[in-house]
Parts: structure tokens; C-alpha cells; sequence
């Protein structure tokens, strides 16, 4: 075996025991990794040694253009501050806090190539949160974006050990006078590159650990597979890189093919859909929630062809796509979204459909690479057609910093994500709920997606979330919380307008009985809908 290389061990003393190993599976060709491996050196300096180095890389709004040469010379110098100043050693835990934009990707390579470990954050994260972090993976380095340095420098104050940290503007000056030169730390394949902390809605969080090897994993499974991007492709999306949805889509896969990323500080819809004309892009990676609202600012800006014209790749993740947020997309721009599921633990997309291969209402088929099957409460796989808990295993997986809740997460040596799916006859994966929202109304199991489904299909209705609210007779009923399209009026007219929409639509039992029209819904920083907020808004009904 080759050596680790990391001096601090902290990461490595913390991995689960063995035995709480997910199964991993390495059967493609493409999954064969060296022993000793450093993912910044494949993803960045072999491309440049390869002669690639003058091709376009990191594109920003307002920005000159930074090439793959451009950015190794960054990351170099960012490496140079980090040991010679900061005093990084292999296994160093480095805190990234910054929004999306090519300095932060500058540091994200500079840490790895250095050996470190790479703790991407949420740009929106309270000092409260940033101490719940930075206390987890005792951290004793961070870089943070000037405008964000107010709630670290709290954290700091708070934080258990002390931590050392830079601004980007302090960064930048002592960059400068650093050499534009730097040699890669020669990390093992199975030392940890990077800690994922998990969007969890309760509870204290949880650190994901992965590999050097998980990285380059993720870049030849989904991409290749179903992705099929190119060199020429000009990526663009919404989901910071402290989340790895965002961190594969929006810079390790494109990085991995040669191609260039476009970093939006701010993506909202609005934006988004001005920086795909503004840059050209073409691959298109968000979450179901943005593509609904840029669907929309499309249609009011009555520009007929707004998104189509460049964009030739949408992938949505993060949340389960409604049937009707892919019509919608389809008739705005022309483009079949592809869906996938994917997850922190599992480091980025097992379960996915190209184009060509998507059904309405299923997620995919199980990504090359990985395996999954249905299981029911004991751990037995179920037959196709009947619900049941998602397991999956594949070349990445759960490794938990330190935490119990692993044993939660993988048994058997699958990985349990949390999904209740099923699985159809020719393979697809059919979504049905997170297992821990299902609604139990009057002895029925109502999974909330389906309804929202059918809500979303009114055409008065732009977003919708559905939750189950305790109930003295039912035990629970179906409540709907509805963001109307601009024009409609939410009144008991429309509530009932709506209710008889759904009850023809879909098992009329399953129709929401409470219906609240609101303004927005709760989301966190990566799109997801935080139902537990909606469910502790509404109070026990009384009969
Ligand atoms: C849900 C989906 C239905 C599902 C993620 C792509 O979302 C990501 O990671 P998280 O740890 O959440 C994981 C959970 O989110 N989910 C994600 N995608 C879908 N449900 N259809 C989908 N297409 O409950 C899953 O267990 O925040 C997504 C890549 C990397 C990621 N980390």
C-alpha cells in the first residue's frame, strides 16, 4: 500500500470502523486508481502538462477569463501562502467560505494539491453554524471572501481552538509574493480530500469524508455516462461549491473534460437566465425549484426562444422533479431535463436519466458504476413495483466524521439515503418521498411529491409544498401550501378550484384538505424545501 501522506492524522484516526464500511465497488475499467493519487494534480496539472493549458477555464461576470494556466498559477501561489504562512500540513482541515466565483476554485485546488482538506461552506451560514463546523472538523485555517468575514470572525471568537485565517484581499497580497511554483503533496488514493457537511435539517451536523479517489470517481461515472458533456461545453448553474452538487457540477466535472465553468456569485433565477445568454453556456446544472422560476422570468420577459438558443444540457438535482416542472422546461426552452438523485454521503449522482432515456415520474435508471436495490424494513430486497427504502452502493459512500449516525446510514454494507423509491420492471427508479415524510392520514400512506405534483399542474399554481399537520380524527391530513402565478387571487374559490383539480387528477383520498396560500416557501441555501419549518407552522387541527 501506498503511504498516506498526511501528517495530521485527524481524519484518518476518525473514519468509521471498518465494519461500518459501506461495501464499495470498483468493476468499471475507468475505477482502477493508482495508489498514490492527488485529485488536484489530475484534474489541473496534467491537463496543462498535457498541453491544454492555454484552453479557457474559470468565467465570471465582470471578469477577464482565467485559463487552466491562469489557474494553476493561483493555486500555486495559494499553496505557497497556506504552508509557507498558515503553517497547512498534510491533513490540515482548510474552511472555504465564499460564493461562487474563481478565487474560491483557486482555493478549493490549493488545499488538495497541498495535501489538505477542503471544508466547503455555505455562503448564507450564521456564526452559530460556522462554529458547529469548524469545532467538528477541528479547523484551524480557513480563507474567506472579504464581504463574508463578519460571521467567521464571530466563529472564530467562539470556536473551541483557535483559528488562523485570511480575507481575499489579504489572500491576494500575499499571493504575490509567493513562487508561481509548487510541488503537489503525493497523497495516497485513500487519503481524505474533502469533508462534505450534510444539508441535515435537525440535529447537530454531520462531516462526509472523501477521498482523493472519490473525486475522480465521481468525474467518470455520471458525467461520461450520462452527462456527456464535451471540451467545448461552457457549464453554468446555481449551487454553491460548499455543496457537492455544486462542486461536481460546476468545477470538478467540467474540469475534468477540459471544458469551461461559468461562477455566479448571486444566481438567482433572474440572473441565471441573463448570465446563460450573457456567456452562451450550454450545460445548465439547478435544482427543480430554479428551474420552475426561470421557466417563469422566461415566459414574463416574453422572450420566445430565451434559453434555447446556446443551453444544450439541463441536469436537476437536489429535490425530486415533478412532471410538470419537466413540461414546463420543455416548453420554455425545448431541452429534457435530466434528473438525478444524488447525495453528500455518496458525493455526488448514482441514480439518473440522459434525454433520451427519461420517463416521466421516475428519477432513471441506476448510474454505471453503482448498484441499487429496494429493501423493505429488514434489510430484504423487495420485488419490482413495491415501495421501499433506497440502498445503493458504488465506488463512494458514507464515511461519517466521527459519528454514530453512521450505523444509520449504512447497514449491510449498503448505503440508506433516507428515500423511500420503488422500482419498476424495467429498472427505472421511482421517486415517492423522503422516508421520514410520509404522511399517515386515516390509515393511508400519502407521499407529499405525488400531491405536489398534482397541485403544480393547476395552472394558477408556481410552487407548492405539502406536509402532513396532526389531525384529533385523521391522525394527519394533506395540507398544501400554494405560491400562486402572478394574476391569480388565493380565495375559498380558487382553494376548491384547486382541490377538484387534484381529486380528478390523482386517488381522490390523497387530495389536500387544507390548502394556505403563501408568498415563498422555506428553502435551504441548496433548494431544498425544509417541510419540517411548514409542518411546525401550522398548529394541531381540533375536530
Ligand atoms: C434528495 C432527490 C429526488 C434525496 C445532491 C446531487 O441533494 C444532494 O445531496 P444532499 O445530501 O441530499 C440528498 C437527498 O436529496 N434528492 C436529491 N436529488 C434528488 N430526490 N430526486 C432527485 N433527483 O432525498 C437525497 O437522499 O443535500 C444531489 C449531487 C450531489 C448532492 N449532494
Amino acid at each position: 500500500m501506498f503511504r498516506s501522506a498526511h501528517i495530521d492524522t485527524f481524519a484518518r484516526d476518525r473514519l468509521p470502523p471498518p465494519e461500518r464500511w459501506p461495501q464499495f465497488i470498483f468493476e468499471l475499467p475507468e475505477l482502477q486508481f493508482a495508489e498514490q493519487l492527488n485529485c488536484a494534480v489530475e484534474l489541473l496539472d496534467r491537463p496543462i502538462e498535457a498541453g491544454r493549458g492555454g484552453r479557457v477555464c474559470l468565467r465570471a461576470p465582470g471578469q477577464p477569463v482565467w485559463t487552466y494556466a491562469d489557474l494553476q498559477q493561483r493555486v500555486n501561489r495559494i499553496a505557497g501562502v497556506l504552508v509557507n504562512r498558515m503553517g497547512l500540513v498534510p491533513g490540515s482541515r482548510v474552511l472555504l467560505r465564499s460564493p461562487n466565483k474563481p478565487l474560491l476554485v483557486a482555493c478549493w485546488f490549493a488545499v488538495v494539491k497541498a495535501g489538505g482538506i477542503a471544508v466547503g461552506s455555505m455562503p448564507l451560514l450564521r456564526s452559530k453554524e460556522l462554529v458547529q463546523i469548524i469545532d467538528k472538523a477541528q479547523i484551524g485555517l480557513a480563507l474567506c471572501d472579504t464581504a463574508l468575514t463578519d460571521e467567521l470572525e464571530s466563529a472564530a471568537a467562539a470556536a473551541r481552538a483557535p483559528l488562523r485565517w485570511l480575507d481575499f484581499d489579504s489572500l491576494q497580497a500575499a499571493m504575490a509574493t509567493e513562487s508561481d511554483r509548487f510541488d503537489a503533496v503525493a497523497t495516497a488514493a485513500d487519503d481524505v480530500a474533502l469533508f462534505g457537511f450534510t444539508s441535515g435539517t435537525t440535529g447537530q451536523p454531520k462531516a462526509t469524508m472523501h477521498l482523493h479517489r472519490d473525486v475522480m470517481a465521481a468525474c467518470v461515472c455520471f458525467p461520461p455516462h450520462v452527462l456527456r458533456a464535451t471540451a467545448d461545453d461552457i457549464f453554468i448553474g446555481s449551487p454553491p461549491l460548499g455543496f457537492t452538487f455544486g462542486l461536481g457540477g460546476l468545477t470538478l466535472f467540467p474540469m475534468h473534460i477540459g471544458a469551461s465553468t461559468v461562477l455566479i456569485e448571486k444566481p438567482s433565477p433572474a440572473v441565471l437566465v441573463d448570465a446563460i445568454e450573457a456567456f452562451a453556456a450550454t450545460v445548465l446544472f439547478t435544482a427543480p425549484t430554479s428551474y420552475r422560476a426561470m421557466a417563469a422570468a422566461a415566459r414574463e420577459r416574453r422572450i420566445s426562444k430565451p434559453l434555447g438558443g446556446s443551453l444544450r444540457k439541463c441536469v436537476s438535482a437536489g429535490e425530486a422533479l415533478p412532471a410538470a416542472t419537466r413540461s414546463l422546461w420543455r416548453e420554455a426552452t425545448g431541452i429534457e431535463l435530466i434528473d438525478g438523485i444524488g447525495a453528500t454521503e455518496m458525493l455526488h449522482i448514482f441514480i439518473a436519466a440522459d434525454e433520451a432515456g427519461s420517463r416521466a415520474g421516475a428519477t432513471g435508471k441506476v448510474v454505471p458504476g453503482y448498484r441499487a436495490c429496494i429493501m423493505d424494513e429488514t434489510g430484504q430486497p423487495v420485488p419490482p413495483g413495491v415501495v421501499g427504502r433506497l440502498a445503493v452502493q458504488g465506488p463512494t459512500g458514507c464515511r461519517y466524521l466521527d459519528d454514530p449516525r453512521q450505523a444509520e446510514y449504512v447497514k449491510d454494507g449498503w448505503n440508506y439515503t433516507g428515500d423511500a423509491y420503488r422500482m419498476d420492471a424495467d429498472g427505472y427508479f421511482h421517486y415517492e418521498a423522503r422516508t421520514d415524510d410520509m404522511i399517515v392520514s386515516a390509515g393511508y400512506n400519502i407521499a407529499p411529491p405525488e400531491v405536489e405534483e398534482a397541485v403544480l399542474a393547476h395552472p394558477t399554481v408556481a410552487d407548492c409544498a405539502v406536509v402532513g399537520v396532526d389531525d384529533v380524527q385523521r391522525g394527519q391530513i394533506v395540507k398544501a401550501f400554494v405560491v400562486l402565478r402572478e394574476g391569480s387571487t388565493g380565495d375559498e374559490g380558487l382553494t376548491a378550484a384547486i382541490q377538484d383539480f387534484v381529486k380528478a387528477r390523482i386517488v381522490p383520498y390523497k387530495y389536500p384538505r387544507a390548502i394556505e396560500f403563501v408568498t415563498d416557501l422555506p428553502r435551504t441555501a441548496t433548494g431544498k424545501l425544509q417541510r419540517f419549518v411548514l409542518r411546525d407552522r401550522s398548529p394541531p387541527k381540533s375536530a
